[in-house]
């Protein structure tokens, strides 16, 4: 039976209802009216910080959306995705990310097999390669030890490594270097290759599929490369291991069996870093580390099964979401981490949100007339103070934020990261606070200025804390997210896993390809705009 409408449900209503009470009501005044709020609106859980008092929340918001989740049956979707039932309807699969950091826990079934010993087997195939070129025993061709690891993906086939790759570079073994190529541009595989010496070189191919066109271009490219440079195809063995569901295509590829990397078609493409697709970031940061990660991953997913709704980080950052998006009309969010390292997070994180939940058809089939996926962006404060966050004190659009920080940094240097996180702690502030016109006289804004320099505040942000960005606490960060996603995806009552606009482009790229080859024409075979976007190009060949 279809679920009811979310906007005809009776909590919807009344969060409505409650907005319209709410939605002038300032954050000062939230503050000044109860001293004990922070305490009030922080979870301190699994080693995080998450204040989100900063938010137009009061304690009766919370429990209308906690409502809301309930009647959407969330508890029982959390279970039924943790349990492996096929919740990815319109692929037919289940949805088992969380199996794949189950690592010292009980069976998990699919179709009646337990998975488990398939993922460990795999972890431990991952283990033997990734020591072994770390420790150089794993030699190229010619017999040199490899010093570069090129990362050969797309989509999350690329960004969850890369991401975690460059977050986790402090751990990471530093005569080993590690490139990341995407694009089918040539540009990204030439400039990447400029200077590389392919006896040290080491490509990983990752392509759930095998069949993506990027990924298979810049392959057959890097083949072409270690082939030509070391005058023989018996070196492909020696530098390119490949990462994948579809073994048949691998193997077509000329890749051995003892250089596949196996995972499975229930762990979707942007939730697949702690898969066998996370072989680079083992080979960086080593066997022991990525244990950390999967561990800090795997605490996340228990706490989000098990807690409260009320406690559940995941579940409380979901409802935010919902309240800016649906309520107030946020079309955007951003989030901002306070530390380098995080760089691709917002990149990220914009993947794993908008892919999920950037759909527009309910569960049954049913166009929805309410706002779904939120556009997701950010950079990595403080950059982001000199760019775009004049819009944000100061611009005409609402825009929800996240602020990651830590207590300690990795890398202490004088006083920087006491700055940083000053920096951190004032923005939170003036978003929610502002400066009005007596504190903007008080600091002596001439009269005629004072509209400019006045800041009205009122704008939400969630800080979200931790001591020290280890690998442990970054897994547990990643894992929040995803679980924010699927929860915002069952209250939107949405298919978060599946990404049919993705399959299109893939599609529509392969039609138009031969027309821009040689002897290839257009033969006016699309509308105007492309027969002549098309023209051009074939003009200049
Ligand atoms: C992720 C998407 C998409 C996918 C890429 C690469 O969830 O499905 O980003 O990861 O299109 O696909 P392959 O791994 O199959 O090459």
């Amino acid at each position: 039976m279809p679920r009811q409408i979310l906007t005809e449900m009776k909590e919807w209503a009344a969060l409505k209802k409650h907005y319209g009470e709410i939605k002038d009501v300032t954050l000062k005044s939230m503050f000044e009216s109860d001293g004990r709020r922070a305490g009030k609106f922080t979870v301190d859980c699994c080693g995080l910080h998450v204040d989100y008092s900063k938010n137009r929340i009061t304690e009766h918001t919370v429990s209308l959306l906690i409502g809301l989740a309930e009647a959407c049956g969330l508890k029982d979707e959390i279970e039924r995705m943790f349990r492996g039932e096929k919740i990815n309807a319109t692929e037919g699969r289940p949805v088992l990310h969380t199996a794949l950091r189950n690592i010292d826990g009980g069976p998990v079934m699919v179709d009646g097999h337990d998975v488990m010993p398939g993922v460990r087997a795999v972890l431990g195939r991952m283990r033997e390669f990734s020591d072994s070129v770390r420790n150089g025993v794993w030699k190229g061709y010619t017999g040199r030890p490899i010093k570069n690891i090129i990362n050969i993906g797309i989509g999350g086939s690329d960004l969850g490594p890369c991401m975690v790759t460059e977050a986790l570079k402090f751990y990471s073994q530093r005569d080993l270097r590690s490139f990341f190529i995407s694009n089918v541009d040539g540009t990204q595989i030439v400039e990447t290759l400029q200077g590389l010496d392919p006896e040290e070189t080491l490509f990983i191919v990752a392509s759930k599929t095998f069949t993506t066109q990027e990924t298979m271009t810049n392959a057959a490219t890097a083949r072409q490369w270690i082939v030509d440079a070391l005058s023989s195809d018996k070196a492909v063995p020696f530098h390119f291991v490949a990462l994948s569901t579809n073994l048949d295509e691998v193997k077509k590829f000329g890749i051995s069996d003892e250089n596949k990397f196996e995972f499975w078609d229930w762990v979707g493409g942007r939730y697949s870093l702690t898969s066998a697709i996370g072989l680079s970031i083992m080979i960086s940061i080593g066997y022991d580390n990525f244990i950390s990660l999967l561990k800090g991953f795997q605490e996340m997913d228990n706490h989000f099964r098990t807690a409260p709704f009320e406690g559940n980080i995941p579940v409380i950052l979901a409802l935010l979401g919902v309240w800016y998006n649906n309520f107030f009309g946020c079309e955007t969010y951003a989030v901002l981490p306070y530390d380098q390292y995080l760089h691709r997070f917002p990149a990220y994180l914009q993947q794993g949100d908008m892919e999920s939940s950037g759909k527009c058809v309910d569960r049954s089939g049913r166009r929805v007339n309410y706002q779904t996926g939120p556009i997701v962006w950010g950079e990595p404060g403080t950059n982001g103070q000199h760019a775009f966050y004049q819009l944000m004190h100061q611009g005409t659009k609402l825009i929800p934020a996240d602020l990651i920080g830590f207590a300690r940094s990795l890398n202490e240097t004088g006083d920087h990261h006491r700055k940083l996180m000053a920096n951190l702690f004032a923005q939170a502030e003036a978003f929610a606070f502002g400066r009005d016109d007596a504190e903007a006289r008080a600091a002596g804004v001439a009269p005629d200025l004072l509209p400019y320099k006045v800041f009205e505040g009122n704008r939400p942000t969630t800080v979200i804390l931790a001591e020290r960005l280890t690998p442990a606490v970054l897994g547990k960060l990643i894992a929040m997210y995803e679980h924010k996603f699927f929860t915002q995806g069952i209250i939107w009552d949405i298919y978060s896993f599946d990404q049919w606009g993705v399959e299109l482009g893939k599609e529509l790229a392969g039609r138009i390809l031969p027309e821009l080859g040689p002897g290839g024409t257009s033969d006016l075979k699309h509308d105007d705009s492309t027969n002549r976007l098309i023209d051009f190009f074939r003009r200049y060949q």
